[in-house]
């Protein structure tokens, strides 16, 4: 099982069987109040009917059909309706499967685009402590997740590492962007000094890092990459498979945050998980660069057998349909001050050291348990779980990111039932 404590998962297996809208089913028959969109994914909330008719459709028109040297419709569709939601000039599309597979794709089309330019000593990736981009050889070595490396030789030579922003002892309980550590941009820049430019072809962050705990990017931090990137002709790649579709209150961090990167990764509420699918948004120019650098043939040798497909499509499509006949990326937005205040409403409580809020997600940082870090808040997962709440702990953070369609009264019913059972918990 991924990620997953196998042996304590079989002696205790907690099982989802059916969903619909704010709930799950457990294999118990008890309703589970998904705080977590599943895993930050199912923006829409479950089984939505326009997405669900939508795959069987497509499932029963064009069950599969190849995209290499041949295409079929759907994907370019979903391509134009996807780059309509990019910022301005991400207007290039490449689909993949997973948010594994776009890291490593973006990584790969990075280091292509350098070479296409006559920069071909550009091939060091740079990424940041307590990073994740998926599971890929690309993806550990730029992710900061020591768990996540070591046991496979931590990936690719030459991938170097910025400092993360947590910053607990300086911006404890902030509400939004956090006012301290613009300052850590510039580990960018001594990278730089310390490896050459003409070395580094891009570097990848989450612009809120979400699996290690939801960690909002200082006041100024993801602009001061921004400026280092163009001052050294480096490629900028936001890790969008958490942030994108609504999370943030935008389309994209990106858009939302007013920082254009050169590459946005996406996955997850692309097709409100429905169906697995994946995507890397490309500008324009780099794009254009790449095609045109290679006198004919092909010009990427990359991709996947189901690239594009169709059932991933359509889901696709109707999930982008559905964002927007409900005006869902709003309605994230509106209901942001009311989920950081209840949120924030758990501050005084037992054991709770740290929380931190941005448009539909919150993260709850619970002192260690002495020499047992972790098992405080994997004791409180599992008490929320028993007790009808989906919430995901990760290190001594409860980290929740509910679907976009959530009521007041189920933001309620998450922070009290939070609040009650931190008191359960020894
Ligand atoms: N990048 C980011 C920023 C992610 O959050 C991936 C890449 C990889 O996506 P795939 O589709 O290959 O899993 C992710 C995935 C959690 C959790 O609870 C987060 C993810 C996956 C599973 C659990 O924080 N993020």
């Amino acid at each position: 099982m991924p990620f997953t404590a196998n042996r304590s998962y079989k002696a205790n297996p907690r099982q989802l069987v059916s969903a619909s809208g704010m709930h799950y089913q457990s294999g118990d028959g008890r309703t589970i109040l998904d705080g977590t969109s599943g895993l930050w994914c199912s923006n829409a909330g479950h089984c939505r009917p326009e997405i669900t008719e939508a795959i069987a459709k497509a499932a029963g028109t064009l069950d599969f059909a190849p995209t290499f040297q041949l295409g079929h419709p759907l994907p370019f569709e979903l391509a134009q309706r996807l780059a309509a939601l990019m910022p301005e000039g991400l207007d290039r599309i490449f689909f993949t499967n997973s948010g594994s597979e776009s890291v490593d794709t973006a990584l790969k089309i990075a280091i292509a685009v350098q070479r296409s330019k006559g920069q071909g000593t550009r091939t060091r990736l740079i990424g940041r402590e307590r990073g994740y981009h998926g599971t890929g050889f690309g993806g550990i070595s730029v992710g900061g997740i020591v768990t996540n490396r070591r046991t496979f030789g931590g990936g690719l030579p030459g991938a170097d590492h910025m400092r993360h922003t947590h910053d607990i002892a300086r911006n404890a309980f902030s509400r939004g962007f956090p006012q301290c550590g613009v300052e850590l941009a510039d580990d960018l820049q001594r990278l730089v000094d310390l490896h050459g430019a003409d070395t580094i072809a891009a570097v990848i962050v989450e612009p809120m890092a979400g699996s290690t705990g939801v960690l909002v990017p200082p006041t100024g931090y993801l602009q001061r990459l921004r400026v280092i990137c163009d001052r050294h002709g480096i490629i900028l790649i936001f890790d969008e498979v958490i942030t994108a579709f609504g999370r943030v209150g935008g389309a994209t961090a990106a858009g939302q945050w007013g920082v254009t990167p050169d590459i946005i990764t996406m996955a997850k509420g692309l097709t409100n998980a429905a169906v697995p699918m994946g995507a890397v948004a490309v500008k324009r120019e780099l794009h254009d660069a790449m095609i045109e650098s290679v006198p004919g043939g092909i010009e990427l040798f990359h991709g996947y057998t189901y690239s594009g497909h169709p059932l991933a499509s359509a889901a696709g499509l109707a999930t982008l349909d559905l964002y927007a006949r409900d005006g869902l990326f709003e309605r994230a937005n509106e209901l942001s001050a009311y989920w950081e205040d209840a949120a924030h409403s758990l501050k005084g409580r037992r054991h709770v050291i740290d929380i931190r809020t941005i448009g539909l997600v919150a993260g709850i940082e619970l002192k260690p348990r002495s020499g047992a870090p972790t098992a405080r808040a994997m004791e409180l997962f599992h008490a929320c779980f028993d007790n009808g709440l989906l919430v995901r702990a990760t290190g001594d953070i409860i980290a929740l990111s509910p679907p976009l369609i959530v009521a007041k009264a189920e933001i309620d019913e998450m922070f009290g039932k939070l609040g009650n059972l931190l008191d359960t918990i020894a």
